[in-house]
């Protein structure tokens, strides 16, 4: 990673823990156990490779940090709540995320629905208290954005196919269709929110809108290579899940290579939606260079 990336991702990261501490309930006020889950499940851990996203198409659209920091938060307040819904005994029953116990281990089941229930709708509060474009319209469609990206025909919706289809034979496309929506529909959000909170072209929208899907698809399948490849340790949650699982991955249809040039050509293609952005662009270069070489 380039110096002046690496110092550009970790400025982002550290602004951006102070902003979610202020933005989540004190964990003293009153349902404790419950503010303290939330905070226990958000803060201090995650790559935050969404909000970084948000970040880097916020400044080339020349928007106001603020503003993209309420957009960013609430796509990781989203995340955050999935990541300890699928942790939960009904789902992955998993006991390992971020490198610390999963949120009903270190709680209990109720909590942990709870304090997933509780982030989304923070989200949506956020979304709906901050003003994040002096066009009123413009902010209600970043809303319903955000809320269709999370729901049936997004993220929830992926997630149901990625249950149903354990044990099973899925096809290429039947994968690529369970992955844009389970992983690539919020990467994607993040990516145009941050667009949103500024000004862009609707054909620069349109660019901005390919590159999401692109890279939120790379991710998953870089996500399928780690979870053969990498261990526990480094990947802050329990390796080797999907081939447990008997779950249809990228690495299960196409094996270790063809899945890594499955990734290679996602992250060419993506790089090549940014040509006509020219420099405004290259911290989206620079994350999509992140998400495809990443090792955790
Ligand atoms: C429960 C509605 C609902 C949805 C869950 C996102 C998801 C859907 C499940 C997470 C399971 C999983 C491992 C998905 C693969 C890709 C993914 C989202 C990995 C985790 O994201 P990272 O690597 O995590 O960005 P950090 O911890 O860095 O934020």
């Amino acid at each position: 990673m380039a110096a002046n990336f690496q110092s550009w991702v970790s400025a982002r990261q550290s602004d951006f823990e102070e902003v979610l501490r202020g933005i989540l309930p004190r964990p003293e006020a009153a349902p404790q156990r419950l503010h303290d889950a939330m905070r226990y499940s958000v803060l201090d851990g995650g790559k935050r490779v969404r909000p970084l996203l948000a970040f880097a198409t916020g400044e080339l659209a020349g928007a106001d940090v603020a503003r993209v920091n309420i957009a960013a938060a609430a796509v990781e307040l989203i995340h955050a709540y999935s990541l300890v819904h699928d942790d939960m005994p009904c789902m992955d029953d998993d006991v390992l995320r971020r490198g610390k116990p999963t949120c009903h281990v270190q709680y209990d089941e109720a909590t942990a629905l709870l304090v997933g229930d509780a982030l989304q709708t923070l989200a949506f509060q956020l979304l709906a208290e901050h003003r994040l474009s002096d066009d009123a319209r413009r902010q209600l469609e970043m809303i319903k954005l955000l809320a269709v990206a999370s729901g049936s025909r997004g993220m929830a919706g992926g997630q149901a196919i990625d249950l149903d289809s354990v044990g099973k034979k899925l096809t290429l496309p039947e994968l690529e269709f369970m992955h844009i929506h389970k992983t690539g529909a919020l990467i994607r959000a993040a990516v145009l929110l941050g667009a949103y909170c500024g000004s862009v072209s609707a054909s620069q929208l349109d660019k901005l809108d390919h590159f999401g899907k692109l890279i939120g698809l790379a991710f998953q399948v870089v996500d399928d290579v780690l979870d053969c490849e990498a261990d526990s340790s480094t990947l802050g949650k329990t390796a080797g899940k999907d081939a447990e699982n008997d779950k249809p991955t990228y690495v299960s249809l196409l094996g270790i290579h063809g899945a890594r040039d499955m990734a290679k050509s996602l992250h060419r293609e993506a790089l090549d939606t940014l040509a006509e952005f020219g420099n405004s662009a290259q911290r989206l270069r620079e994350l999509a260079d992140f998400i495809v070489l990443r090792k955790f």
